[in-house]
């Protein structure tokens, strides 16, 4: 958009005024933010109109991602880039006299995700706006975010994240568009006047959801999308029925928090009823949106396209058919031919412990209508398939089953794709987590290969790489990433990777300084900075990068006096409250990094430092930092990963095992300019089906690493103890079920050549160059135009190449 200087400043001075009735000067940050916050939306407010009129009016077809968890980042930084409003408001507020840094960090960042799969929806939401595609997100207003997370004596403690403290000023309250979810109650069927069979529900607890809606504005282009995340409250009208204090509690409680475990399957009856709400509530409002322009719900399907981000929206299949059915007359041939092809399914993960089931008398009492319905999608599939491919299988991947509900296999059998997240990924559900319905339905299995926003991971977060990269290739890989490639014509440019070199000082330095300011420890930005920020889970294997720097502590503790390549381990990771292990986990990483960094043998050639409360808004400042990208999940567990883009698009390079999308950055970038270790994925299922991993045996057949193994039970460490020995117990005592011990000396060799290769500015520096070079393909841009091509059939405007 245009907006000249002086505009901007007479505005924001009007905002203040109009918003806080003092002066600029007696404002705080949060109150500069916030009628900043307030100025931009209203900018933009002809826009988000216009789009939404825009596609009404060409009657476009409309993608609506369910996703549980959205993880947006903070908005004000990307709103004014996508808007093109950067500089002049910068400007503005510096010459105000105010400071652009602090008012962007008075922001809250929304935790409303765990880990990836919540990110992956919000660049997924900037990329479609930024290619102009409809694209609305569908999800929870979560009063409380995901746990603020502090250490204390190196133990994770968890805070509530009261996000929405100082209001919110990018959503809108929509009131007139809420809509009541029901619960529980009774189901009868009632004879209608032509003799044909009605449901009736009553005695139902009715919730009232309220939507709050945020634009995501796309990248200079007019478009404003809608992330809409809705809200549990009290019916209207609700002071006419009497609501016992608990009706009221168990309202307030659905959209109250967010799990906060992101890998193991929840099973509460709360977690239903969070899914159901805003299942139903979207396709609620979307139905009658769609019946606001359209007669007849025949065409549905031409119209909308339904995405379920893994099965946590897997209701809305059961749920459309309850309102194309109970609502809208449609006969079941047609409202199930009309659900299943507006319906598709990504899948992210292949371990088992995710894979949600519903035992089937909570499923029944909260949602008996609902049950109903997958009753019969369950018998229908039963009586189609057996005839086809025998009773076992069938058994094996009916909806119902063992006594439960398993929405995975609802989610694929009512849904016209089913989606891997990485060629890996895919490949492994078809031969094993979905091999029986792959037999059943091979033409719904596809792979859309995860993206990221290139415009946050490199636009926004790293300043100072944009501005080099500009001036080398101009702007047009703003517009189509894949253009980054044509950095790869600078490789013998000395006098550009020494620019490269300044640009990932500065950066060290700028996290350097934060580190020392939030945790007083000093570490030095010509040390390499070797970074694995993710959840903490025992696949990921953080235990592994762990024994790696009691390695070195060993090494340099035998000869303080040797020359050693100066490192800085940098973790950031939450672990789930209830998950033991991930919290010993953490507290033993703490001690270590107290150890080492207060060893004056070790001075500052090795720091550890686990950076706490790792998030969105900490991953801007570490990830453009990184010299190496920890990717060490072992072989098969890890879907797709992204952090992996996002440090590879900012000149990290990747020490990975070939899992997930890491074998896609390999092949992106070469083979050179990574560091590759560990078994395959074929050698663990090899593992797997001799039944022969034997981690006792690998201990007991490496001095060295015994060595550093038994550093967890033998004091060294102070104050761990019992969670030193409880890890030490999973990798021997419990055979070591993430193949820690295997894949050991292949990554310690892959750590020595780093040291060794990190000397050689320019070498190193070419192997950075190839990895931002290659890094274009990741973009969400071209992933999301892949979905909308392959699967949902949508059209979007902006040419991708
Ligand atoms: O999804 C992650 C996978 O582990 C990554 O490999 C992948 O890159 C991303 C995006 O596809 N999965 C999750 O993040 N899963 C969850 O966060 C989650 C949350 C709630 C319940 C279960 C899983």
């Amino acid at each position: 958009m245009e907006l000249k200087e002086a505009e901007f400043v007479r505005d924001y001075i009007n905002e203040i005024r109009a918003a806080y009735a003092v002066e600029l000067k007696d404002t705080s940050p949060m109150e500069q933010y916030m009628a900043l916050g307030h100025l931009i939306k209203r900018y933009n407010s002809e826009n988000w109109t216009d789009t939404s009129k825009s596609y009404r009016k060409n009657d476009v077809k409309q993608v609506y991602y369910f996703s549980i968890e959205f993880l947006p980042g903070r908005l004000l930084q990307s709103n004014m880039l996508n808007l093109g409003i950067t500089d002049v408001v910068k400007k503005g507020i510096r010459n105000l006299g105010l400071d652009f840094d602090k008012i962007v960090r008075a922001e809250p960042d929304p935790g409303l995700g765990n880990g990836g799969l919540g990110r992956l929806a919000a660049c997924y939401m900037d990329s479609m706006a930024s290619i102009g595609m409809a694209g609305n997100g569908n999800g929870i207003r979560y009063r409380y975010g995901l746990f603020k997370q502090v250490f204390m004596d190196g133990y994770q403690v968890e805070l509530p994240d009261d996000w929405l403290r100082n209001g919110n000023a990018w959503e809108v309250r929509r009131e007139n568009r809420a809509c009541l979810v029901k619960f529980g109650g009774h189901v009868w069927m009632q004879e209608q006047p032509d003799g044909s069979l009605k449901p009736v529900y009553d005695h139902t607890d009715d919730v009232l959801a309220v939507p709050y809606d945020t634009g995501i504005i796309g990248y200079h282009n007019v478009v404003t999308n809608t992330l809409r995340l809705w809200s549990a409250e009290l019916p209207p009208n609700a002071e006419e029925k009497y609501y016992s204090q608990s009706q009221r509690d168990n309202i307030d409680d659905i959209t109250k928090v967010l799990y906060p475990d992101d890998s193991n399957e929840e099973g509460r009856s709360l977690r239903l009823r969070q899914e159901y709400f805003f299942s139903s509530a979207g396709v609620q409002s979307i139905v009658r949106h769609y019946l606001s322009g359209h007669i007849s719900l025949k065409r549905f399907a031409q119209k909308v396209a339904i995405h379920i981000n893994d099965t946590h929206p897997t209701l809305v299949i059961p749920e459309l058919m309850r309102i194309l059915m109970d609502e809208h007359d449609c006969p079941w041939d047609l409202a199930w031919q009309i659900t299943t092809s507006t319906m598709s399914y990504t899948n992210h993960t292949i371990m088992q412990e995710a894979l949600e089931k519903w035992p089937i008398p909570m499923f029944q009492g909260l949602l008996p209508r609902i049950y109903q319905i997958v009753e019969e999608i369950n018998r229908r599939y039963r009586a189609a398939k057996i005839p086809v491919f025998g009773e076992d299988i069938v058994d094996r991947t009916a909806p119902l089953g063992d006594g439960q509900v398993r929405m995975a296999y609802l989610a694929v059998i009512g849904s016209h794709s089913v989606n891997g997240v990485a060629p890996l990924h895919t490949e492994l559900l078809e031969k094993d987590v979905l091999a029986d319905l792959y037999r059943i339905y091979p033409e719904k299995f596809n792979n859309k290969t995860n993206g990221i926003a290139e415009r946050r991971w490199l636009e926004v977060a790293n300043q100072p790489l944009t501005k080099l990269i500009d001036s080398k290739i101009g702007k047009e890989w703003h517009f189509n990433p894949k253009l980054l490639q044509e950095l790869s014509a600078f490789e013998g440019d000395t006098k550009f990777l020494n620019q490269l070199v300044d640009v990932k000082k500065e950066n060290k330095q700028r996290l350097a300084d934060y580190v020392q300011s939030e945790m007083g420890i000093t570490i030095r930005t010509d040390a390499i900075f070797d970074v694995q920020i993710k959840r903490l889970h025992a696949y990921k294997r953080q235990v592994l990068h762990m024994l790696e720097i009691i390695r070195e502590y060993l090494e340099i503790k035998h000869d303080p006096k040797a020359e050693v390549t100066p490192r800085v381990h940098i973790f950031g990771a939450k672990a789930a409250p209830s998950y033991h292990y991930a919290k010993s986990v953490i507290k033993v990483i703490n001690a270590l990094a107290d150890l080492v960094n207060n060893d004056p043998d070790i001075g500052d050639k090795l720091k550890v430092v686990f950076i706490p409360n790792y998030g969105v808004s900490l991953g801007e400042l570490i990830i453009p930092a990184a010299d190496i990208s920890e990717q060490i999940s072992t072989a098969s567990k890890e879907a797709s990963g992204t952090s992996n883009m996002k440090l590879m698009t900012n000149g990290a390079l990747s020490l990975a095992t070939l899992d997930g999308a890491n074998i896609d950055i390999i092949r992106a970038a070469g083979k050179q300019n990574e560091y590759t270790f560990g078994l395959t994925a074929s050698d663990v299922y090899g593992y797997y089906h001799r039944n022969d991993y034997r981690s006792k045996a690998i201990y007991d057949s490496n001095p060295e690493l015994q060595k550093v193994v038994n550093c967890l039970i033998t004091n060294m460490i102070p104050g761990i103890s019992t969670e030193g020995r409880e890890i030490y117990d999973s990798l021997l005592q419990y055979n070591d079920e993430y193949f820690v011990l295997a894949d050991y000396a292949d990554y310690v060799k892959q750590q020595k050549q780093i040291s060794q290769d990190f000397k050689d500015v320019e070498t190193w520096q070419k192997k950075s160059l190839a990895n931002i070079a290659a890094s274009g393909t990741f973009s969400a841009d071209y992933s999301v135009a892949r979905y909308a091509e392959d699967i949902w059939q949508v059209p979007y405007k902006r040419i991708l190449k």
